[in-house]
């Protein structure tokens, strides 16, 4: 087993995967990786072997397990402080942190509503009240962060951060449901599907061959 491992779900579906491979991917640190394919009769079996909590993504680094997305992505930020995974001064840094936290806590509706299936185009669902709330809120982060920090790059803290790999299902999501959106939020979804990890991971993520029927 190499020195750092990630245990993902497929990668069509798994959104809480994607965050943590694009942060451990802006390290640069060579890494193995674990694919365990969701909703499967031998899912929970698998998860188990690497999994205490029987979800992905997870991260081993030698013998240290992590377990969650966030504690992975913060992990990966102490550790490796020149890949600057979080804006270096102390005021963007406490807005990209608010931006990746209220994704990791929230947005309840949305999710059940608009799975992540990154291969899937879908005409645009009739939503619920609830839904649209949640895409009004992620337009109004969205158009925030570019208006203030559009001078320092085009991700959402200007460089690529933390932030971006919380919000990357997102673009996906709106891909596949047809979402539309502002400007600014439309240019973001082109800044992320042009990103060569993102791009990279959709890529895999067509070539699976597991279908979930309703994710
Ligand atoms: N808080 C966790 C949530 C992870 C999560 O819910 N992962 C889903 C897949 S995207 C999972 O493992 N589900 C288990 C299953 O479907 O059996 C994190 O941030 O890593």
């Amino acid at each position: 087993m190499a020195n750092w491992c990630l245990i993902i779900g497929n990668r069509n579906y798994s959104s809480w995967s994607l965050r943590a491979w694009l942060a451990l991917e802006a390290t640069g640190v060579d890494f193995e990786e674990v694919v365990i394919p969701l909703d499967r009769p031998d899912t929970a079996e698998k998860l188990r072997q690497w999994s205490p909590s029987l979800r992905v993504p997870v991260l081993q680094h030698g013998d240290l397990t992590i377990w969650d997305s966030l504690a992975i992505s913060e992990y990966l930020a102490d550790t490796f402080p020149a890949a600057k995974l979080w804006p270096q001064d102390a005021e963007a840094r406490a807005i990209a942190r608010c931006l990746a936290a209220e994704m990791h806590s929230g947005f309840a509706d949305l999710r059940e509503e608009l799975p992540m299936d990154m291969r899937a185009r879908r005409e645009r669902p009739a939503m619920r009240a609830a839904t649209k709330r949640d895409i009004a809120r992620i337009v109004e982060l969205w158009e925030g962060a570019r208006a203030q920090y559009a001078s320092r790059g085009p991700f959402l803290m200007g460089e690529f951060s933390i932030a971006d790999a919380f919000h990357a299902p997102l673009v996906s999501r709106f891909l596949t449901y047809d979402i539309d959106l502002p400007k600014a939020s439309e240019a973001y979804c082109d800044t992320i599907t042009d990103y060569p990890p993102f791009a990279e991971w959709y890529r895999l993520a067509k070539q699976e061959k597991w279908v979930i029927a309703e994710p």
